[in-house]
């Protein structure tokens, strides 16, 4: 057995005993065959690798793997993935003649004449968790997630050293099969080799299920942990707290509400690595938040843009360059980015000041940050062989806190941080400049300053040189004021926003 001296990360590394175990069993393998080490060294050396801590040899204590332990099965740790339905679910399933409900992705469509007790249940999981929670409760955790990619996503070979990632899933009092799902799908479906941990940041969730049995849960899964905030800091400065807590070079933040796909992981730790100034994030596809279809799509995606209000907005690609039939499946260039899946080095992330903390619970953290990774010398790519799917909710919790104003409060600290000339465009979509209160930006404009970022304009030209601007005000030296009037899919966004209703 491998004993490792308490000590917070020794709770980390007892947690990945088997992970390391498999590896250390190929290597002694490997060593065995070529008998150029002895089993002692080659687990230290393979530990040490693994963690790439320098103290390592202070961590742990003497190996006392035997050879012949090696060869029984029985000292394997397996982890076993429950499907996760419980007696109650499995009940309703054959109420409702059910067949593996939401299989492979399939969408769960329910009889029309439901009895009054599955009609209260699926009310009561759209009023709890602003989706269809009960639909999700009868799905399998460990369905399959059709495996669509491209033959060139499929076939693609990624090089073996890629380096590790810290997978982290922010959450606020969700659903437990939504949020567990998540979790399985990750498991399933990367290379264990790949993951030094994966980490559960609770913001102060107050329902029973994510408290203690949630703890009793993960103990049961691979490298699973929970990071608990004990106040609500909001999903921006969770994610920052994550981010301090993480052991893995790489960064990977994933929505509590996702499946990923196959082969996920791969191609997004391959175009980090020799990248470090790079966010890169996945092609999103959707689960539908009524029957959890997975609805899929290899053929077109979407990049980040943004709209003068300071939405995110989709700009449509196709996996098509020019008159080309054939498909490419290379990274694309993306302005912003959404928050489902994104992935980056931790380090790079700290050196660019992680978030703006000081924003409020949720909103345009992924646009600023997206703006902020250009204009501060880095890039954002989306990447077409990452296929995550993602289920846009409505809020069933407060969207902001006391001593800050909502989703506005963090756009106008996104536009008056980096708009510079181009402020008033901003301004003349959300309301007036008089009287408004965003907190204090120095921190952020300092930040600006010591990275000797780009200004917008240089954005605009350089990497979105395809944005609207409004023809009577394109030259932004004119002080002469004129009305505009919003855009028809800016007053849509401005619109969805104001009533917060879907992420
Ligand atoms: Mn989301």
């Amino acid at each position: 057995m491998i004993t490792i001296k308490s000590s917070m990360i020794g709770e980390q590394l007892r947690k990945e005993n088997f992970f390391m175990r498999t590896k250390i069993e190929s290597l002694l393998m490997q060593g065995l065959q070529k008998r150029e080490k002895s089993i002692k060294e080659i687990k230290k050396d393979e530990i040490a690798a693994e963690l790439n801590l320098n103290d390592v040899e202070n961590m742990i204590e003497e190996p006392e793997i035997m050879e012949d332990e090696l060869n029984e099965e029985s000292s394997k740790e397996i982890f076993v993935l429950d499907d996760g339905i419980t007696e109650e679910a499995k009940n309703y399933i054959k109420i409702l003649n059910l067949t593996n409900p939401g299989a492979n992705g399939e969408a769960v469509i329910l009889p029309s004449n439901l009895p009054p007790e599955i009609k209260k249940k699926i009310d009561e999981g759209y009023e709890t968790y602003g989706f269809n929670a009960f639909v999700s409760s009868l799905i399998s955790l460990n369905r399959d997630f059709p495996d669509i990619r491209s033959d060139y996503c499929k076939t693609k070979v990624y090089r073996k050293d890629l380096p590790k990632a810290s997978v982290i899933i922010p959450f606020h009092d969700d659903d437990w099969s939504l949020l567990m799902r998540t979790v399985h799908s990750i498991i399933r479906y990367s290379p264990p080799e790949l993951i030094e941990e994966i980490i559960l940041v609770d913001d102060y969730s107050q329902r029973e299920h994510l408290k203690d049995h949630l703890d009793e849960y993960v103990k049961k899964l691979p490298k699973v942990k929970v990071v608990r905030s004990h106040q609500r800091l909001g999903i921006v400065a969770n994610r920052v707290l994550a981010a301090r807590n993480a052991l893995a070079p790489i960064l990977v933040y994933v929505d509590s509400h996702v499946e990923c796909g196959p082969g996920w992981l791969e191609p997004i730790l391959d175009r980090l690595k020799d990248n470090e100034n790079l966010l890169v994030w996945g092609k999103i596809s959707v689960i539908d938040d009524d029957t959890l279809f997975l609805s899929l799509d290899n053929k077109t995606g979407g990049i980040g843009g943004f709209t003068w209000s300071m939405d995110f907005s989709w700009i449509d690609v196709k996996f098509y360059e020019g008159d080309n039939p054939t498909p490419t499946y290379e990274p694309k260039a993306s302005p912003t980015f959404m928050g489902p899946t994104y992935a980056l080095w931790r380090h790079w992330f700290e050196k660019i000041g992680y978030f703006d903390t000081d924003m409020d619970i949720w909103g345009g953290e992924d646009v600023e940050l997206g703006f902020r990774m250009w204009m501060c010398h880095g890039r954002v790519e989306m990447i077409p062989c990452a296929v995550v799917a993602h289920m846009y909710r409505g809020h069933t919790y407060t969207m902001h806190s006391e001593d800050k104003g909502g989703y506005r409060w963090n756009t106008d600290r996104i536009a008056e941080t980096w708009l510079g000339e181009y402020l008033r465009y901003y301004y003349r979509l959300v309301g007036d400049t008089k009287n408004r209160n965003f907190g204090d930006i120095s921190e952020r404009l300092a930040i600006k300053k010591k990275l000797k970022c780009h200004d917008f304009k240089w954005f605009i030209e350089n990497v979105h040189p395809k944005q609207t601007i409004p023809e009577k005000i394109r030259d932004p030296t004119t002080t002469t004021a004129i009305q505009m009037k919003p855009q028809k899919d800016e007053e849509k966004i401005i619109d969805k926003k104001n009533n917060l209703n879907k992420i």
